[in-house]
């Protein structure tokens, strides 16, 4: 998967729909993914801060018998393993004050992970004001939207711990997305880091402006949830995303 996405970079940037399994029936996940795929999605993200093990295991079933982009499992906690998925994002959130959010919980899940089989994609993951669910259940020491040398420093030390990918998360359904200064100082803060931001994107215009900030990768969720076409606002977005390659 890892290979895959960085395929696509070489020629343009990429959007991934994230889908909560607390939010609706497997079946559902299935209609939202088709019609995010007809949108332009490159791929699906499934997770949630406070998922449970059994939804995410019978979303990811549901999902890998019906379409054929990656499944990434975006983990909410050990739990959060399946091995009907096609890869999860091996995370640490960076800026957790609680070492169990650093690598505890990775310990207790990377048994899971090896023995499911998925493909584990190394991830820093950081959380800028004003964080919503996952900044409470992660203790996050917060960054100020306006501190954009604080996640550039810690980018840079992910990616010489060697961590591939560097999310910049707003907090999902959160007001204002990450600054696009932010985004631009970890993107020249580092050489050959991926790095996602996602967090209160909801039209074609912001995520026009993060992608041109720097993001290589997209991602919206909350969008999916609130709109009655998935297609179309998927489109929007993923329209947005390319202005920026131009
Ligand atoms: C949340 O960054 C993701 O973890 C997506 O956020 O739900 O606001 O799109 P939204």
């Amino acid at each position: 998967v890892e290979n895959q996405i960085k395929d696509i970079l070489k020629s343009r940037k990429v959007h991934l729909t994230l889908i909560d399994p607390d939010e609706q029936t497997p079946e559902g996940a299935v209609e939202i993914a088709k019609a995010a795929i007809r949108g332009g999605t490159d791929g699906i993200m499934l997770g949630g801060s406070t998922v449970d093990g059994v939804d995410v295991d019978n979303t990811a079933k549901a999902l890998s018998e019906n379409i054929d982009l990656p499944i990434i499992i975006f983990p909410g906690n050990t739990s959060n393993v399946s091995k009907y998925a096609d890869a999860i994002f091996f995370m640490s959130f960076l800026n957790s004050n609680n070492p169990y959010w650093i690598i505890e919980a990775q310990a207790l899940g990377a048994p899971q992970v090896k023995k499911s089989g998925i493909e584990a994609i190394p991830m820093g993951y950081m959380v800028i004001s004003p964080g919503g669910t996952v900044g409470w259940i992660g203790d996050a020491k917060l960054v100020p939207r306006n501190k954009p040398k604080i996640p550039a420093a810690y980018a840079m030390a992910a990616e010489a711990l060697g961590m591939r990918f560097f999310y910049l998360e707003a907090g999902s359904g959160a007001e204002e997305y990450v600054s696009p200064e932010m985004v631009a100082y970890s993107k020249k803060a580092t050489d050959d880091m991926v790095i996602i931001v996602g967090g209160g994107i909801r039209d074609g215009e912001s995520a026009y402006i993060v992608a041109k900030a720097g993001a290589d990768i997209v991602v919206t969720g909350t969008i999916v949830e609130e709109t009655l076409d998935v297609e179309a606002k998927i489109n929007e977005i993923v329209s947005g995303i390319r202005k920026a390659d131009e």
